[in-house]
């Protein structure tokens, strides 16, 4: 399986994060993707390509133009305001509050987060860029006709909405990704998502559209990030009606629980019957991980990896989540080598 990776991720390397009233090394850090990088070499699963640039208008084809706007310039309205520290919200537009999106960087910080761990550094837009420039170049190589392909996102994308950033997420890969298919001239695209964090940005996008199934296995957000959306009762509005399904599932699940999850979800995906299939793969559902509290361990990533196989459809991984840092590389490469060995 191939990889589409570019250098540009290592600009985007905030300071801080906003974590348990402290600002602290952020969990979503460079050093994750060279981890999984040296394992994808180690195991020689294939050749590491760079991306081409498609330019900006895949990217607006899901995000709103003046969220892109704010995204680009946020750092540099932040330093002219002569801050010392990385951008970060400190007020939001509440229940009961005015939609007017405000001139002031601060108040546009606010009007655009979704949460506030994540901040807005320098280099946060040029790392975001590429980080969709890859998925869009790993969809390419779907179209041209891979079986899979490995996108080595970062900064991640499945948190990242119409007009929202946050979860460490900017602009929404797995999306972008998405919609180019179907601009090119696929009907149907499921979106599988893995991480152990709701997918609400994906969900979002597509929530009233019936050409793009998205199915999201997650930590239950009445205990975890993003909290407000990731409810099994969210099936989708209008055309989008039975084509959003979500699978919250509680503290300390393990892989059986989780595995009778997937193969519910994989049903639902055989009888949409797509073109391709988009997998975000966060392998924070880790026993170990930091953040979560899923109970996956190495070996069960393997395994999954094969279920999915199983789909036998041309398929797009996208790297989203993952916090244990040590065993992301492995972790990660499991879920490829997996579905290689079910392929
Ligand atoms: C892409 C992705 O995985 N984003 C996740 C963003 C989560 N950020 C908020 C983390 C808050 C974690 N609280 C955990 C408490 C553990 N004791
Ligand atoms: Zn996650």
């Amino acid at each position: 399986m191939e990889t589409i990776y570019t250098e540009t991720h290592n600009l985007r390397d905030s300071k801080t994060e906003l974590y348990g009233g402290e600002l602290v090394e952020p969990f979503e850090r460079p050093s994750r993707v060279h981890y999984i990088l040296d394992r994808v070499r180690e195991v020689n699963l294939g050749a590491v390509s760079a991306p081409i640039d498609f330019g900006l208008n895949p990217i607006l084809a899901v995000h709103d133009k003046n969220f892109i706007e704010f995204l680009k310039s946020a750092w540099s309205e932040w330093q002219t305001e002569g801050f010392q520290g990385e951008a970060m919200p400190t007020v939001w537009p509440a229940r009961r509050m005015s939609n007017h999106i405000p001139n002031h960087i601060e108040g546009r910080l606010g009007y655009y987060a979704l949460a506030c761990e994540t901040t807005i550094s320098s280099g946060t837009w040029e790392a975001a860029y590429d980080s969709a420039q890859v998925a869009l170049t790993a969809a390419q190589r779907l179209q041209d006709g891979a079986h899979s392909i490995f996108a080595l996102c970062r900064p991640p994308g499945h948190h990242a909405a119409k007009d929202m950033y946050g979860g460490y997420c900017f602009i929404n890969n797995a999306a972008v990704a998405a919609q180019k298919l179907l601009d090119d001239g696929a009907e149907r695209i499921a979106i599988l998502d893995v991480d152990f964090h709701h997918g609400n940005g994906t969900q979002d996008i597509f929530y009233e559209r019936n050409d793009v199934l998205f199915i999201s296995l997650h930590g239950d957000p009445m205990n975890a990030f993003p909290h407000f959306l990731g409810h099994a009762d969210e099936k989708g509005i209008g055309d989008g009606l039975g084509f959003n399904s979500n699978y919250p599932m509680p503290p300390n699940t393990d892989f059986a629980e989780w595995r009778a999850a997937l193969k519910s979800a994989l049903e639902d995906i055989a009888e949409y019957a797509p073109d391709a299939l988009i997998v975000s793969l966060g392998v924070d559902t880790f026993e170990t991980d930091p953040i979560s509290f899923f109970k996956l361990k190495s070996d069960d990533f393997i395994t999954y990896g094969t279920d999915i196989a199983e789909l036998k459809l041309p398929t797009l991984f996208v790297m989203e989540g993952g916090y244990d840092i040590g065993e992301i590389g492995l972790n990660t490469v499991n879920v490829l080598q997996g579905f290689e060995a079910g392929t």
